[in-house]
């Protein structure tokens, strides 16, 4: 499938009421955003499956492509448009096998072997960080800029760096050859995440100016 993952906004429902949350993330389809992944780490199968239908709901109307976060049966059951998968989850290539070969599969890489072996195995992008330090609750480890160049030479898929990135510094990925940006505070926890889809969005295509 045909994608853009320039502005990828990942979503926590962490502290939002359901219909604050939802708002939030039509707001940001509003803004401009060119994928969505909902990402939940705490939800059971059933209030993951009511809320990806109903965010699914959503970007449907706006033709943003939605990818969930660890979960293939998830994603089938609300026929989203993609799955992505960690290093802790299924492997890419079972991911890929049970979604077949007209989905999104992504898959997060910290090193260039993980990267390749992903590739290899059928994923269409790479997520790489933390580029920055997170306050969005994960458990991970820097990844220089060095090695996110790295990775961009290694594999022919897109890349997107993700990690503490917000319009404010995004330009320390100058010249690295992503494909584009994961945020997740940056944009939900704005004040107005229309508004900070738009500047992540004019942030980005500033940076890939020559
Ligand atoms: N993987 C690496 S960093 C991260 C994930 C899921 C969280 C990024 O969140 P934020 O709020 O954009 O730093
Ligand atoms: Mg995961």
């Amino acid at each position: 499938m045909n994608f853009d993952s320039s502005i990828y906004f990942i979503t926590c429902s962490d502290g939002f009421s359901e219909e604050e949350f939802l708002r939030r993330v039509e707001e940001a389809c509003k803004g401009g955003v060119t994928l969505i992944q909902l990402r939940e780490k705490d939800k059971t199968t059933r209030e993951y499956l009511s809320l990806a239908q109903k965010v699914h709901e959503i970007t449907r109307r706006y033709g943003i492509p939605l990818i969930i976060d660890d979960r293939v049966d998830v994603a089938l059951a609300v026929d989203a448009e993609g799955v992505h998968v960690g290093q802790s989850d299924m492997p890419v290539s079972i991911a890929r096998s049970l979604m077949g070969k007209d989905k999104i599969v992504g898959a997060t890489a910290k090193t260039v072997p993980q990267a390749l072996e992903a590739y290899n195995q059928g994923a269409d992008y790479l997520g790489v960080g933390a580029i920055y330090p997170t306050t969005t609750k994960v458990k991970t480890v820097l990844t220089s800029v060095d090695i996110l160049k790295e990775i961009v030479k290694a594999v022919p898929i897109k890349v997107n760096a993700i990690g503490g990135l917000n319009k404010d510094n995004i330009h320390v990925l100058k010249g690295s050859g992503i494909s584009g940006v994961c945020a997740v505070s940056a944009i939900m926890k704005a004040d107005d995440p229309c508004k900070a889809a738009k500047e992540l969005r004019e942030a980005f295509y500033e940076l890939q100016k020559d």
